[in-house]
């Protein structure tokens, strides 16, 4: 399946607001969390500054969630992980409410009660957890909601190479299977479980191949690039709304940040991310759009100001915004009695 013109144009910019949103958020997390803690001595402290918390960010992967999404409506459920920006804002999730969460702000798309890794948005169908491989139950669930109700919708489950090793890969691959439900399960392969290299964790090269073993079928996309998802993601995503049932996908994708913010990396080979980022996807398709006629230098200019300005409005909007009253504090969340 090819892109049209608008859908490549509509995968690059979200991969540059991606970009930027990421990388203005690696600044503003670093907010109040440095000094005065480093020169009383103190560790580094996640607690303080305007993003309390840990944080995760996607850097180098826009690829694999521009490349899926390209596909979805508004009522397709995409079901993302710890790492969930890039899946977000390829889903539609507004940014204003979703940095205004993390901002811990009563706007936030949850009152500001839960944070970068707990992203809830029902109207764009949109949800993540910090537990590891749990996008896949609820991804089956969505799907299966989808069936009952008569629906050509389908379900997307994101998850990391490490995750793929847990046992509710296993289960939700072979229930989706046995039910033939309509869900497109993808792993990201950034090589890096935190400091656990995947050789060391998965006793296969590729995750994709585990398919098999459930009866649906696997690809892997072997680069880092938004075209390539898009096209083999086209074909799993129109089986399952077809109804045809799952499959599963693995892209190949890159991690240019730490696995967390702060994260000292002292497993990383040293010139990895340099490298890395000679492969760097946004330029790759900027390259490709502009040899294909399909962009100028000067529209480039006009997407990127115009990305830039959505990340710059998500972050004033979430600044401005009031924290959660004290009177709201046991208001959606859960009380034990
Ligand atoms: C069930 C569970 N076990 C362990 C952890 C701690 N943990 C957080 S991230 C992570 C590694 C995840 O690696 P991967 O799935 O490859 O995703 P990546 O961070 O590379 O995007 C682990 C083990 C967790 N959050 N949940």
């Amino acid at each position: 399946m090819q892109a049209s013109k608008e859908q490549l144009l509509w995968m690059f910019e979200t991969m540059v607001a991606i970009r930027h949103y990421e990388e203005t958020m690696a600044n503003v997390y670093l907010e109040g969390k440095l000094p005065p803690h480093i020169q009383k001595g103190l560790a580094f402290d996640i607690g303080s500054g305007p993003v309390p918390g840990e944080m995760h960010l996607a850097s180098g992967k826009e690829p694999v969630a521009v490349g899926v999404c390209a596909h979805l409506k508004k009522e397709d459920t995409v079901v993302g992980t710890h790492r969930p920006h890039h899946f977000a804002i390829a889903k539609g999730v507004p940014l204003d409410r979703m940095t205004a969460e993390m901002f811990g702000k009563a706007t936030g798309l949850g009152t500001g009660k839960g944070g970068h890794m707990h992203l809830f948005d029902p109207e764009h169908r949109f949800s993540c957890s910090g537990i590891i491989g749990a996008s896949l139950p609820p991804a089956c669930g969505a799907a299966l909601a989808a069936r009952k109700l008569g629906k050509d919708w389908v379900a997307v489950a994101f998850f990391g190479e490490g995750a793929g090793n847990q046992g509710s890969f296993h289960e939700s691959l072979n229930l989706a299977a046995l039910w033939n439900l309509p869900v497109v399960f993808v792993c990201e392969d950034n090589a890096w479980a935190i400091s656990v290299p995947k050789s060391q964790s998965t006793s296969i090269a590729s995750v994709a191949d585990r398919a098999a073993a459930y009866g649906m079928p696997g690809a892997r996309v072997a680069d880092n690039d938004a075209v390539a998802v898009f096209e083999a993601a086209g074909e799993a995503v129109a089986r399952a709304r077809r109804g045809d049932g799952p499959s599963l996908l693995e892209v190949k994708t890159d991690r240019y940040l730490g696995h967390f913010q702060g994260d000292p990396e002292v497993y990383r080979p040293k010139d990895e991310v340099a490298n890395l980022r000679k492969s760097d996807p946004i330029p790759k398709l900027s390259n490709q759009l502009k040899r294909q006629g399909l962009m100028t230098d000067a529209t480039e200019a006009e997407i990127v100001a115009r990305a830039k300005q959505r990340v710059a409005d998500a972050y004033e909007f979430a600044r401005k915004s009031p924290y959660p009253a004290p009177k709201d504090a046991l208001n959606d969340v859960f009380v034990s009695a």
